[in-house]
């Protein structure tokens, strides 16, 4: 009974069964190490231009300028202007000069973009995704015509603040507060610490979350920082990081800072605001990490063949090596297509934010566990900077804790398993 085969099942269906089976496909497919599962044919031409673009940015670009920046704690804003330039940041925003590319071709530059440092990646995600992004779905007409453009061209430089030194998982415990100015009719006065925020240090444009006293609402804000008088903005770089040292981070600590009415999201209350945003940045991530571990992979492949020990063999021969890259291989490429997946149905309006959690974590672990095991792979050499691998593993811990730690994203996910809420 049930032994009724899918072929007849399919039959009765009126189904072609016969599809043509090409056993000598086998033979004639073979196996590309950097890109085990094929993710090139999924491609449209459109995206794999975007692609290309990107990558040849990223290598004769960024790729020079990494070792130092990374060394002295640099990050050059010139960068955004030539991503800027490149139409590479709020990429997926239609209009205000940006191309309204789809999800896809936007992960797919933030894989190149990371395969060089995640800290250029977070730069890059911070101004397009984070703050771009929030302007773009939830700010006046009024505030987009103002800034939009800008930040597109690199112009300005912006920045999301959630995180607080109290607060970071649990953001809606926030302490910062916006209440009616006492002297400034119009506007609204903003008190409060933001820590930990990418770029906060040369950004002109601040999107800040804040507790609205009249609501108790979560409401979003812009402070822009040539309307704050001296004294009520203050922005210090937090330096001395051993993790994402290409990128710049930093503290908002506002005091009493006047905000006009009109620089506050009309609609958008509670946590649905910020965490809105971070949907397309936590997705954007899940590519961007695998574009670290592929780098990794590669520069531990290269270096396994060309490393001999014991009778002139190269390391790559012994069977742990092997293990080591079979196993980084693996992780980047079901990474890869299950971001794929997610972008396909992002395009389609049918992503849940806890698929973005799903991919979010398991591509941050995956790329953090992987790497950490590659680095062995360079011996003593994984000390020297110049080898990268290390700088890898320092950032992989870093993109595993923001937007979201992976147990923080286990715990939305065993919440949507269950139906029990964990963090109560
Ligand atoms: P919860 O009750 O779960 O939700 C509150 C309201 O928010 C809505 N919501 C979402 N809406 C859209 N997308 C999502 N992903 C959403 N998640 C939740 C939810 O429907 C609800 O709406 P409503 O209308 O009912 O009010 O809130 P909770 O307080 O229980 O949340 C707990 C938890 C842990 C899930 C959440 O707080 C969390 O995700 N914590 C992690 C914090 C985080 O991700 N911070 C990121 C800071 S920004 C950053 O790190 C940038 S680094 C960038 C870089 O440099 O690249
Ligand atoms: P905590 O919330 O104190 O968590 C510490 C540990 O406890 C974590 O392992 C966490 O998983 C665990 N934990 C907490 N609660 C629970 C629970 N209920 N159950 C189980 N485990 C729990 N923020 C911004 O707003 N904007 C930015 O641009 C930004 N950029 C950043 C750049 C860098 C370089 C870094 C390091 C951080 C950045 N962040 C930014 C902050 C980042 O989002 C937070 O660090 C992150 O959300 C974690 O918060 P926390 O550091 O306060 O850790």
């Amino acid at each position: 009974m049930f032994a009724r085969s899918v072929a007849r099942r399919l039959a009765s269906r009126n189904v072609i069964t016969r599809a043509p089976v090409q056993s000598q496909r086998w033979a004639s497919t073979s196996f590309k190490w950097d890109d085990p599962l094929d993710l090139d044919s999924l491609l449209t031409e459109d995206q794999k231009a975007i692609q290309e673009t990107a990558r040849s940015y990223c290598q004769e670009r960024l790729a020079p300028r990494v070792l130092e920046a990374y060394r002295k704690e640099d990050y050059d804003k010139k960068i955004l202007e030539e991503m800027g330039e490149l139409g590479l940041l709020g990429a997926t925003i239609d209009g205000y000069g940006m191309p309204g590319i789809d999800n896809i071709a936007n992960g797919l530059i933030t894989r190149e973009v990371e395969r060089v440092d995640s800290g250029y990646r977070s730069g890059m995600s911070v101004q397009g995704s984070l703050c771009m992004g929030g302007i773009n779905d939830f700010g006046s007409q009024e505030l987009k015509d103002k800034y939009l453009e800008k930040l597109g061209k690199g112009k300005l430089v912006g920045c999301f603040g959630l995180t607080e030194p109290n607060h970071g998982s649990d953001p809606g415990s926030m302490e910062t507060t916006a209440k009616p100015h006492p002297t400034k009719e119009g506007y609204y006065s903003l008190s409060g610490s933001k820590t930990w925020i990418t770029n906060s240090p040369i950004s002109d444009v601040f999107l800040v979350w804040a507790k609205l006293q009249e609501t108790g609402k979560i409401r979003g804000f812009i402070v822009d920082r040539s309307m704050c008088p001296p004294g009520t903005l203050e922005t210090p770089k937090l330096g001395d990081k051993n993790g994402l040292r290409a990128s710049i981070t930093g503290m908002i600590q506002l005091d009493e800072c006047p905000v006009p009415k009109e620089h506050m999201f009309p609609e958008v209350e509670g946590l649905k605001g910020p965490f809105a945003c971070l949907n397309s940045a936590r997705y954007g991530i899940a590519w961007g990490v695998i574009g670290a571990l592929e780098d990794a992979l590669d520069k531990a492949r290269t270096y396994a063949l060309e490393r001999k020990q014991f009778k002139g063999n190269p390391i790559a021969k012994y069977q742990l090596v092997q293990k080591k890259l079979a196993d980084a291989s693996t992780d980047a490429a079901y990474g890869l297509l299950a971001a794929y997946q997610v972008g396909k149905l992002k395009d389609e309006g049918r992503v849940a934010p806890e698929m973005i959690s799903m991919i979010k974590r398991q591509n941050c672990d995956r790329a953090l566990v992987n790497t950490r095991n590659l680095q062995e792979i360079f011996g003593g050499n994984a000390v020297s900077d110049e080898y990268h691998i290390g700088r890898h593993v320092s950032n992989l811990f870093v993109t595993q804790t923001y937007e979201g730690q992976s147990d923080i994203h286990a715990l939305i996910l065993g919440r949507a398993v269950t139906g029990l809420q964990a963090f109560v």
